[in-house]
């Protein structure tokens, strides 16, 4: 089924000039960009996206991190994109991320992880709306 999805290439990577590698990935991977933009996050936004998260003893840096600089939002589309996106970002924690994934290749840190993708098309969804209200 075709679906979309929605990425953000995070601050750590947008400092280290990383844009181009990330969604040269993702391209290459048959995935195509419908919408895509580079923008400066407010906190506000930063917490709507992280919601779930709220209330952890990580949530006020993961707010920190995603507002510290400019971060790229954009719209993946594609044959079970949610999915794919995931398998290509890689786990949550770079050290443990299967080779060549987004997040060994880039990821700094469990926090500073390089990239994110909705968990399902429905989180898809609401992101979407936070980033391209
Ligand atoms: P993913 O982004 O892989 O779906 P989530 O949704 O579990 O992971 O976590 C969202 C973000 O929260 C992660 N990208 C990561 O930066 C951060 N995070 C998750 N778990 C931890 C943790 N135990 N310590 C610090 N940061 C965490």
């Amino acid at each position: 089924m075709t679906e979309k999805t929605l990425v953000l290439v995070k601050p750590d990577a947008v400092e280290r000039n990383l844009i181009g590698n990330i969604l040269t990935e993702y391209e290459r991977n048959g995935l195509k960009i419908i919408d895509l933009k580079l923008l400066q996050a407010s906190s506000a936004m930063a917490e709507k996206h992280y919601a779930e998260h709220e209330g952890k003893p990580f949530f006020d840096r993961l707010v920190a991190y995603l507002t510290r600089s400019p971060l790229a939002a954009l719209v993946l589309e594609g044959e079970n994109a949610v999915e794919r996106v995931r398998a290509l970002n890689g786990t949550t924690d770079p050290e443990k991320s299967g080779d060549n994934t987004i997040r060994a290749l880039y990821g700094l840190s469990l926090s500073e992880n390089t990239v994110h993708a909705s968990d399902s098309p429905e989180s898809a969804e609401r992101e979407r709306s936070i980033w391209f209200a």
